[in-house]
């Protein structure tokens, strides 16, 4: 498929998001106490009076948005997605319909209106995550995923509960989250159960959660916002999650926008323990990956209960950043192109420049089949130096990049190709 379809197959609506790329994704919420993964509740099966005490020691006086922002703009993200409830339940801003909030922890305040202004003030685009199901609210059912589940006794007095009273209490929240903060760009609705192959979960989800008149409601009161395709009902862009897929997502065969989700390490929620930190090699690699393939990431950081992101991840963000700074023409405004990369190479493009990503520096040459009369110039980009070039004429129109023996000291160094 030709360049120019690519381009067409976002919408304009969207034109901001495929433009941008790059985004942060942010867990917080009381899973931030326990700090062992946000689903902690549910693995642990922890029960309510067990939760409560995170919810009574939940005092981010660290917190500040502005400093979050900062970093998320150093990093070169362009957008933002914060959990406004994920599926503990616990909400960061003052909603009217529920005591589970922030303003009733030690936190004694909204901490959803600081971070939207902040990021709004560093020139972010706006996303809200929220969960479609939730474990803390009394007419929420008890399925195969609920904390409680093997519970004779909470199951029991729990029977009769209906979920249409929780579906309607999702859409007052959506309604006060998309009426009190201005314009929203994006909202980011988890969780699918169709993703899943659970024999209890067969038919569960939309239904539940009347995704049709939520989704329906949403673009009345934001009618240019983008929703993912998580309720179950269509949506404006796919999210695999912690995979990259193998090229440009495709939905009955047109290429679809789609933003790849990753965590630091493995989760979401701030994870005390956990070693497993992905290096920053790894993830701008996944950040190229993703635009080579015409889509976006979303890299996540799961802040600690004081408000902070921690050292490790502060590091990882900059180091990217570093990168970015240098690089960012390959990725702001670039997609997939049609030209075909050497091996352990990613191409993307964006007009008449290609950007060669090069994740494994060869000893010699890079050989670039059917390009010997297309590229006029070629430089390394992160310091505008001269990359000589050969053209075989015996060969399949084969240009030859000779590369400098020594790789750049850059996480992943890129060519860039001026086209004729
Ligand atoms: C999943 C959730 O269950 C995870 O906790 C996380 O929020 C991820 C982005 O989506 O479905």
């Amino acid at each position: 498929m030709v360049q120019e379809q690519r381009i067409q197959a976002a919408e304009q609506r969207r034109d901001w998001f495929v433009h941008n790329r790059f985004g942060l994704f942010i867990h917080w919420g009381l899973y931030a106490l326990p700090a062992r993964h946000e689903w902690v509740k549910n693995r642990e099966m922890l029960t309510d009076e067990h939760y409560q005490r995170y919810f009574k020691h939940f005092d981010p006086d660290l917190y500040d948005p502005k400093e979050w922002a900062r970093t998320a703009k150093r990093a070169g993200m362009r957008y933002a997605v914060l959990t406004t409830k994920h599926h503990e339940g616990f909400c960061l801003w003052d909603s009217q319909l529920t005591d589970y909030k922030a303003p009733n922890t030690p936190a004694g305040r909204d901490l959803l209106r600081p971070w939207v202004e902040a990021f709004r003030a560093e020139g972010l685009k706006i996303g809200f995550y929220h969960s479609l199901i939730d474990w803390h609210h009394p007419e929420f059912p008890v399925d195969g995923l609920h904390p409680q589940r093997e519970d004779l006794a909470f199951r029991e007095q729990a029977q009769g509960r209906d979920v249409s009273k929780y579906a309607e209490y999702l859409r007052g929240q959506v309604r006060e989250l998309l009426t009190n903060y201005g314009t929203i760009d994006i909202l980011w609705f988890d969780f699918s159960y169709s993703r899943m192959d659970w024999g209890w979960s067969k038919g569960k989800g939309k239904d539940d959660w009347q995704s049709e008149q939520l989704v329906q409601m949403v673009h009345e009161l934001q009618p240019n916002i983008l929703i993912n395709n998580r309720t179950e009902v269509g949506g404006d862009f796919q999210t695999p999650e912690q995979v990259q897929p193998r090229g440009w997502i495709q939905v009955d065969g047109k290429p679809v926008t789609w933003e790849a989700c990753q965590t630091l390490n493995g989760s979401w929620g701030y994870d005390r323990d956990n070693l497993d930190w992905k290096s920053p090699d790894l993830l701008v690699r996944m950040l190229v990956d993703s635009v080579a393939k015409g889509g976006n990431l979303l890299l996540n950081v799961g802040p600690t209960a004081r408000g902070e992101f921690d050292a490790r991840a502060v590091a990882t963000l900059d180091a990217i950043g570093e990168w970015m700074r240098l690089h960012n023409r390959s990725i702001y405004g670039a997609t997939q192109s049609d030209f075909t990369p050497p091996p352990d190479c990613r191409l993307t493009q964006r007009g008449n420049r290609l950007y060669l990503h090069v994740f494994a520096w060869p000893m010699i040459d890079i050989y670039l089949d059917g390009l010997a009369d297309r590229v006029e110039y070629a430089q390394l980009l992160n310091d505008a130096s001269e990359i000589r070039m050969d053209v075989d004429k015996s060969d399949a129109n084969t240009l030859t990049l000779k590369l400098p023996i020594q790789r750049p000291d850059v996480l992943v160094p890129v060519i860039e190709l001026f086209l004729k």
